[in-house]
């Protein structure tokens, strides 16, 4: 049977830039998505090298809030860190 009730679900990916430092980028994927120090540093590293990298999946509204907090933060601190949600 298939499953027509399952929500559909969204890639949130961080984007890389020059000027947020790496630090930023760890805290962020500690605080707003749960990343150990060590899975946070992977995944700074992976966007740092390839451009964007996955931080996680979610329904529409959690990966809107998170994409909202990432840039609430990084605004806070002045720097031009941008998230993105893909549905998958
Ligand atoms: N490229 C940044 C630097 O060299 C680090 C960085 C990593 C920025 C990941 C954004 O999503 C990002 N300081």
């Amino acid at each position: 049977m298939t499953q027509t009730k399952e929500p559909k679900l969204y890639k949130v990916f961080l984007l890389n830039d020059d000027y947020t430092t790496m630090d930023f980028v760890v805290e962020i994927l500690m605080d707003i998505f749960h990343k150990s120090y060590s899975e946070a540093v992977d995944i700074m590293l992976t966007v740092h090298k390839k451009g964007k990298g996955l931080c996680g999946i979610y329904t529409y509204e959690i990966a809107e809030t998170k994409v909202d907090e990432v840039h609430r933060r990084a605004r806070a601190h002045e720097f031009p860190l941008k998230a993105i949600m893909e549905e998958e």
